[in-house]
């Protein structure tokens, strides 16, 4: 069914969030600091907000998507919030979810916040992932009407939620990068085709890896360590391996090298027949 939507920041996402309700067949208010971004909008049959206010008057469901949660509160300062629902879909911690909830329901609003896990031009496509949390009720009433955005998935009533997941989600992510960067210079070294490495090894070998992560994930939720595979001692010796050789392929470990003083500290407290798993004690 069709909703008014107002969509306040109008960057690369926030544009992207807007023609994507547009063409879902929302009505859609839009602002933009920069009056010039909502130009293309308009043409498509959104409505132009000459103030956040303005918007936030035009549409039960504020979404506000800005540089940082700095913005939000500027964007959000003289808008009259009763009787709305703001959706933040600004990046940001979930410290400042948390705050952010706080201040706008104290002004008469409903809040929810969100994390985008995907790039605009992903925005409405299958894969594209939004996280949410905050008011439920704000959540049932406008779940339909975001679900041409992405896949919506609802975490709880805790506004600091969504960032949460998004952040370790990114976390996962910029792991994986690390590792690649490490590894495709390490082919690279020789002179050896990064691209077909990628593609016929590591892809499939990093897809097999990572089916073990639920049931590492398991054994930390119960704090058992034992293992059945290489223990925390042979990753150990095989780190140190590893390190060397980069050394002698003249490439830098920099990436890796965190991982090799955990393991260390780790086994020289005495986990060496533990499993990989266990390296969380020394995180938290
Ligand atoms: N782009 C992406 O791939 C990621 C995906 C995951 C989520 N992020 C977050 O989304 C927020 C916006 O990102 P963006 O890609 O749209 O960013 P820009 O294209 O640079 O647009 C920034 C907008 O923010 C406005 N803005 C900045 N400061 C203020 C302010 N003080 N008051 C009002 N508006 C402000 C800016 O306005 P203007 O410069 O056009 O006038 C743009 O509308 C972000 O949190 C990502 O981390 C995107």
């Amino acid at each position: 069914m069709s909703e008014n939507i107002a969509v306040l920041g109008l960057g690369l996402m926030g544009t992207a969030l807007a023609e994507t309700l547009l063409a879902a067949g929302h009505r859609v208010t839009v602002w933009n600091r920069s009056a010039a971004k909502a130009d293309a909008l308009v043409a498509k049959g959104a409505t132009r907000a000459a103030t956040p206010g303005e918007a936030v008057a035009a549409a039960p469901l504020a979404i506000v998507c800005v540089l940082d949660y700095q913005a939000v509160h500027e964007v959000l300062d003289g808008a009259d919030l009763a009787g709305r629902t703001v959706l933040n879909l600004t990046n940001g911690r979930p410290a400042e979810a948390r705050e952010t909830g706080e201040r706008l329901i104290g002004r008469g609003g409903d809040y929810l916040d969100g994390g985008i896990m995907a790039i605009p031009q992903m925005i409405g496509q299958p894969g594209a992932l939004i996280l949410y949390s905050g008011s439920r009720a704000a959540f049932a009433r406008h779940e339909a009407a975001l679900k041409p955005l992405a896949e919506p998935r609802y975490l709880g009533e805790d506004p600091g939620l969504a960032p949460l997941y998004d952040l370790a989600m990114l976390t996962g992510m910029y792991g994986q990068i690390a590792g690649f960067l490490e590894a495709a210079a390490l082919i690279a070294s020789e002179g050896r085709p990064v691209r077909e490495f990628t593609e016929t090894l590591l892809v499939p070998w990093l897809h097999a890896m990572a089916a073990a992560q639920p049931r590492w994930a398991e054994e930390i939720e119960k704090g058992d360590y034992a293992t059945e595979v290489s223990n925390l001692e042979v990753n150990r010796v095989g780190m140190a391996n590893l390190v060397i050789a980069f050394e002698e392929q003249g490439v830098k470990p920099d990436l890796l090298l965190p991982m090799k003083e955990i393991l260390e500290r780790r086994a020289a407290r005495g986990h060496g027949a533990e499993g990989l798993p266990g390296l969380i004690e020394e995180l938290r």
